[in-house]
């Protein structure tokens, strides 16, 4: 793995989190995206290497949604950038962690993903990413 790529945050309202981070990081978030895969609207801000990528679920059968009524708003994954995302899934697997997807699927931001079960991970989300080039 190369380095944190972002950190998912999970929020009720995507507008009101919006001007609260932007207050907070002291500059305004640089783009909103639409992932109807994942029934999710994200919205990203650079932080040096890193982004914080703020989730609002679109419908209410999305994993955000569910997250949000079981334990409120808050930090849901950690994203790991990686240069080859399948070679990663395989070493991954045989180490054994479980993957929430057998092939990378496409994600925001032009990155191929895959997730990895929080069970295996100590309770923590865990998604990959390579950039789509
Ligand atoms: N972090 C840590 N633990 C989590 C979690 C999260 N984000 N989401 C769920 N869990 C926990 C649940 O609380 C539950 O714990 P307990 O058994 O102790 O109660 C456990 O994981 C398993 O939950 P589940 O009922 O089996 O499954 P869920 O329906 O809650 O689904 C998960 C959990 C992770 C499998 C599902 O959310 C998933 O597939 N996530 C990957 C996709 C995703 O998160 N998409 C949204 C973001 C998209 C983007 O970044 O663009």
């Amino acid at each position: 793995m190369i380095k944190v790529e972002h950190i998912g945050i999970a929020v009720k309202d995507l507008s009101s989190a919006n001007d609260l981070f932007s207050k907070l990081f002291g500059k305004k978030s640089y783009k909103t995206e639409k992932v109807e895969n994942e029934g999710v609207t994200t919205l990203f801000f650079q932080l040096g290497e890193t982004k914080i990528e703020l989730l609002e679920a679109s419908n209410p059968e999305s994993a955000i949604a569910k997250f949000i009524d079981k334990k409120g708003e808050g930090i849901h994954h950690i994203a790991y950038e990686v240069d080859d995302i399948r070679l990663e899934m395989v070493r991954l697997e045989k180490e054994g962690f479980t993957l929430l997807n057998k092939e990378p699927k496409k994600g925001a931001d032009n990155k191929l993903i895959c997730f990895l079960h929080p069970k295996s991970t100590n309770g923590v989300l865990v998604e990959l990413c390579q950039a789509i080039k």
